[in-house]
């Protein structure tokens, strides 16, 4: 008898509003597949409207007061509970990631650790949230601060870290007693889905955090627009993240708007060139340079020039495209058709300004690779700071290098651009890297370390048209996510002559 294939049932995922997995008022829903699996359905999301927005905002709305009243130390107890099922879950919301977004185990695994990191920094702020005193200019009279939470907060985030970035933002703001509208990337609604999953598992009091999946624009916007929403924070592209930033100033709302890089690295002379590959080579083409502080430029002081491109070279060629999935992979296939298609453009665009293309370029197909979105890495020399792939934010596995005479010129080149999120230098002359520290525009600065990354106890953004608002993680994260309310007590007994305030 002939056998008939098993079809799995595909599952049916739910925005979470007011504590309920609720269908969205649509009465649609929209499939995620996988970047290495095209074919591969992973789930129906909701497609959320802005109707299903401004139930969130209601929901939040309704939850603020008993939230913002729990003390902060049991807001902790919440967060610590989260990172515990998170540790258990951990390789669940790993594959998750690898699934949806594409990247490498290894990295998702990396990404899962670094959301627990900022929920258990974030925990401990709340037996902190500190406010401070001060001597008051008049007799018996006590004057201090104290932190109130904003209110209802939009948490709008991006596809290349579908846990991490929601978590960095999600762990501050709650533990300041915010509540939240969680609108993921429309693209990577799976791993928001089981984040939720974790919270609500964790105990979070139900309106507390809100899920709303499906396009951004429309649902975006009812957030941006909406009265009740007093805070927003978001992660994104320069263009997006400008507009928030103009609508929700209007609205007089508090704005972070984390947004794109062109992180150059500067290769100068003296430096440990191993290590300097090393790290060029991650950062350049680890997470498929879908990161908004990948490297995308390398500046390289011309007596070091051609061993350095010998060695880039012969490296890069030596990186293994694949799927995610598999253990030897580095570099996986980008997140979608668009961004491929982004990337090809780019590619393209580099041939045609006059850049030459020293490595990969191609698009790749055949075996495994029509399953997905495969770029080969890609290097392109003799780049000029006007060129357009010298400018923008790419995003992709495209790396432009450039040749400087010194230090100076290369500072130059580095800061030439409209973006500021991260950089890097490698040097053994302490002079020369503090010359760089003091005069490079960037919000992260690194010294024989790559481009990427952060620690999330210590502030994260950028200059210019990479951020506006404050920065994310660090003590910055409950400044952000909090109002700083000053309070005069005068406790004399008697009436003042003459009248206290002047
Ligand atoms: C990292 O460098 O590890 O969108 C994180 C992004 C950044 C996060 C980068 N907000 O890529």
């Amino acid at each position: 008898m002939a056998s008939t294939p098993e079809t799995t049932p595909v599952a049916t995922y739910r925005n979470y509003i007011g504590g309920q997995w609720t269908e969205s008022q649509s009465g649609r829903t929209y499939p995620i597949t996988s970047p290495a699996s095209k074919q591969t359905v992973l789930g129906e999301f909701q497609t959320s409207t802005p109707a299903d927005a401004l139930q969130a905002v209601a929901a939040a709305e309704a939850a603020l007061e008993g939230w913002a009243n729990t003390p902060a130390p049991a807001r902790a107890q919440v967060l610590y509970r989260a990172l515990e099922i998170m540790g258990r879950r951990s390789d669940e919301l790993a594959r998750t990631i690898t699934l949806e977004e594409g990247k490498p185990l290894a990295d998702a695994r990396g990404e899962v650790r670094r959301a627990m990191n900022i929920i258990e920094y974030a925990a401990g702020e709340g037996r902190r949230m500190f406010g401070y005193t001060t001597p008051s200019e008049l007799p018996s009279t006590v004057a201090y601060t104290v932190r109130r939470p904003l209110g209802v907060v939009a948490i709008i985030t991006p596809w290349n870290f579908p846990i991490a970035i929601p978590a960095w933002k999600m762990a501050p703001a709650l533990i300041c007693g915010n509540t939240l509208i969680f609108k993921p990337a429309s693209i990577t609604p799976f791993s928001a889905v089981k984040l939720t999953e974790v919270f609500e598992e964790a105990g979070l009091p139900p309106g507390v955090l809100n899920l709303i999946t499906g396009p951004g624009g429309s649902v975006g916007n009812a957030l941006v627009e909406s009265e009740a929403v007093r805070g927003i924070s978001f992660t994104g592209s320069t263009e997006i993240g400008t507009g928030i930033y103009a609508e929700g100033a209007r609205r007089l709302k508090k704005v972070q708007c984390e947004m794109g890089g062109k992180n150059a690295v500067i290769l100068l002379a003296d430096a440990d060139l191993d290590k300097a590959l090393g790290g060029i080579v991650q950062g350049a083409f680890g997470s498929t340079g879908q990161r908004c502080t990948a490297t995308s430029r390398v500046i390289v002081e011309e007596e070091v020039y051609d061993s350095f491109m010998e060695q880039l070279v012969e490296r890069t060629g030596r990186l293994k495209v694949g799927d995610g999935m598999a253990p030897d992979t580095d570099v996986s296939p980008l997140s979608s058709q668009s961004q491929l298609d982004t990337v090809l453009e780019y590619i393209g665009v580099g041939a045609e300004e006059g850049a030459n293309l020293a490595s990969g370029g191609r698009h790749l197909t055949g075996g495994e690779f029509d399953q997905g979105y495969y770029v080969e890495p890609t290097i392109f020399t003799d780049v000029t700071p006007e060129m357009r792939i010298a400018q923008e934010e790419i995003f992709g596995p495209v790396l432009t290098v450039f040749k400087a005479k010194d230090l100076e010129e290369a500072v130059q080149i580095s800061n030439s651009v409209k973006f500021g999120l991260s950089s890097s230098v490698y040097t053994r002359d302490l002079p020369r890297a503090y010359r760089y520290i003091n005069t490079v525009e960037a919000g992260m600065v690194h010294v024989n370390a790559p481009t990427l990354g952060g620690e999330v106890h210590l502030p994260f953004g950028g200059l210019k048209a990479s951020g506006v608002g404050q920065r994310e993680q660090g003590v910055e994260a409950v400044d952000f996510f909090s109002e700083v309310i000053t309070v005069y007590i005068d406790y004399a007994d008697e009436a003042r002559t003459p009248a206290p305030f002047i």
